[in-house]
């Protein structure tokens, strides 16, 4: 573990580089590519290469998923995570030039190159290319990439997709993919999403309500009711006339005992004349 100092506020960050917490839900699951490269008998990959762990970005660390250049076909890279969930983060390490030893900018720019134009999609399903609607991050394809990318996604799927429509070539050493399953968040994605948020789905890293909150709540976390005097889905409905100081449901938007005068039914929102008494 390291760590570094900033005023008032001490930083850990484990080993593999993720913040204390969060969790790395593609670590050591299956992973399949578009053609493994082979030469002289050494085949470099496999695919599980991407998800064993190590980051080591030097091919002679033999970590790293190599494709075949001597096919037609274009590159792509699948991690099952075995169930569907919300992916917050996509970390991919790149192949760096040279050895350890012998690294340098100018030895990393042939592969950065061969980044151009790359993808990350998160699908429940392993159709390439991925469709446009599951595709979190594409890159132009006019810079060069750097070999470390760090893309937020937000997106619910079971397949993390790393995809290129320019060429069969691709070169990924480590894919790091920060998460939870569907309804998890926090610290080793211990803690169920809030009951109020809608489809009970949430964000890995903070629990905000991802498609927001059921009808009597707000806020990120849907944990708040509805302010006195609304109520409904978003809190954007407004009470009725209750009597005296009564406030309506929060969620229905009912009443809880009569109207006030000229008021009728059980939200008491419709004019009645001198009708005091709730309809139903
Ligand atoms: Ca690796």
């Amino acid at each position: 573990m390291c760590c570094w100092l900033v005023p008032g506020l001490l930083i850990l960050v484990l080993n593999n580089g993720l913040a204390h917490g969060q969790v790395n839900i593609a670590l050591n699951h299956t992973a399949s590519s578009s053609s493994v490269f082979s030469e002289n008998g050494n085949t470099y990959g496999p695919a599980s290469k991407v998800v064993d762990g190590n980051r080591d970005p030097f091919l002679n660390g033999f970590s790293c998923l190599l494709t075949e250049r001597r096919v037609t076909s274009l590159a792509w890279l699948y991690i099952d995570l075995g169930n569907m969930s919300v992916v917050h983060r996509i970390e991919m390490t790149n192949r760096r030039g040279g050895s350890n030893a012998t690294s340098s900018a100018a030895k990393d720019k042939a592969h950065r190159d061969k980044l151009k134009g790359f993808g990350m999609a998160v699908s429940s399903t392993t159709t390439m290319p991925p469709s446009q609607s599951d595709v979190c991050y594409k890159h132009p394809g006019t810079d060069r990439p750097t070999v470390f990318q760090n893309r937020t996604c937000n997106q619910i799927g079971r397949y993390v997709i790393i995809y290129n429509d320019r060429t069969n070539e691709m070169e990924i050493c480590e894919v790091d993919v920060i998460g939870c399953p569907v309804g998890y968040h926090g610290k080793n994605c211990s803690l169920p999403c809030g009951d109020h948020c809608v489809g009970a789905q949430c964000l890995p890293n903070n629990g905000s309500c991802m498609f927001g909150c059921i009808q009597g709540f707000r806020g990120d976390r849907c944990i708040k009711e509805c302010n006195e005097g609304t109520y409904g889905w978003n809190c954007n409905q407004t009470c009725g006339n209750c009597s005296g100081s009564d406030v309506c449901d929060h969620e229905t938007g009912d009443c809880p005992g009569t109207c006030s005068n000229g008021y009728k039914g059980q939200k008491c929102d419709h004019a009645n004349g001198s009708n005091r008494t709730k309809v139903y």
